[in-house]
């Protein structure tokens, strides 16, 4: 549910038909992106916090300055939280806005992905490694090379390559960039124009750097053109994942403005990938943003809503609920507020 409509919320009801309840209370935390790591869930949320700037398109109130890692035994245990892990301070090339990591595990160390805002207001992102799972993290003393724009999103596949996909328009500056290059007066495309797609590259072996020129991912309609900037409903709008499901790879992201998780499904970690449906109907709050994850035998999404802060857009909570798939692979759509009475 978009901040438009919070006046009609009943909070006290929403919260009761809710499916699932926020996983911490204790802080703010979005942007939930969770992986298994040697039998342990592990997540790496945003953390919100109010800094006082007021609501703008470009997202200048999202302004975290840390992260936390959490952590559960199992997906019904309680989420603990491990303390700050990284802190904007203590990244050289960093000045704000700490937005939606993610973190990737290889021969036995750990790195945390991140976007933040440079001093001069550009988005890059950052990576921080550490030998445990929750950090602390040391950052690399600069941006990766050749990074831009937000969200990203390290898939490890099962051949043992890692990709990264990022990027997501309006404060997330995507639309000022066409083939890796920013011009400050290329716009978001709009109508009967190709949607932006998100950004893919190879991590090379050290996990440190992209190993291949970014390219953009096409997500396709079912007549195999792709979406159109007007297809709201549908186009990529930002937070890009990444999980693969009998062998077909399954791109998820946010349709930012009309506030849906979406999915389209592929054949390689590239695409093409054609629009399937939708995974998470809105929630409290205008982002929606969210992780797969299988844990044990099944499959969860992470996602989060503002229903705790009643419907503040950048105070929000990380929710978990299982995912079913249908028999052809379809992923059966979730309403976050469906449960009964
Ligand atoms: O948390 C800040 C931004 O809000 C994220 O980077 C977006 O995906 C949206 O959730």
């Amino acid at each position: 549910m978009p901040e438009d409509s919070i006046e009609q919320i009943n909070f006290e009801q929403i919260n009761k038909a809710a499916i699932s309840q926020p996983l911490v209370s204790h802080i703010y935390t979005a942007d939930p992106s969770a992986h298994v790591f040697n039998g342990k869930i592990y997540i790496y949320p945003s953390h919100d916090v109010d800094a006082g700037i007021p609501f703008n398109d470009n997202g200048d109130h999202f302004g975290m300055e840390d992260y936390h890692v959490f952590s559960m035994e199992t997906i019904d245990s309680k989420a603990v939280d491990n303390g700050v892990a990284l802190h904007v301070d203590e990244v050289a090339w960093a000045e704000k806005q700490m937005w939606a990591p993610d973190a990737a595990h290889k021969n036995g160390k750990y790195y945390l992905y991140f976007p933040a805002k440079r001093p001069d207001g550009i988005f890059q992102i950052g990576v921080a490694v550490s030998d445990s799972p929750v950090g602390p993290f040391k950052s690399e003393p600069e941006a990766i090379k050749g990074s831009y724009s937000i969200d990203p999103a390290v898939f490890e596949d099962e051949d043992g390559k890692y990709y990264i996909y990022f990027g997501g328009i309006w404060g997330g500056q995507l639309q000022n960039y066409r083939n890796n290059k920013y011009n400050v007066d290329h716009e978001e495309p709009s109508g009967k124009e190709q949607a932006l797609g998100p950004i893919a590259a190879r991590l090379t072996a050290n996990m440190l750097e992209f190993d291949e020129e970014p390219k953009e991912i096409k997500i396709l309609d079912e007549n195999g053109n792709v979406l159109l900037a007007g297809d709201n409903n549908r186009r990529f709008f930002e937070a890009s994942w990444v999980h693969k499901y009998n062998e077909k790879y399954y791109f998820s992201y946010s349709t930012g403005d009309t506030h849906f998780i979406c999915y389209a499904i592929g054949d390689n970690p590239y695409g093409p990938f054609v629009y399937q449906g939708r995974i998470l109907n809105p929630v409290v709050g205008w982002t929606s943003h969210h992780s797969i994850c299988k844990v044990d035998n099944d499959w969860y999404l992470f996602y989060h809503d503002s229903s705790l802060s009643k419907g503040v857009t950048h105070l929000r909570s990380m929710k978990v609920t299982k995912i079913d798939y249908l028999e052809d692979g379809s992923i059966v759509t979730i309403d976050p507020y469906g449960k009964e009475d």
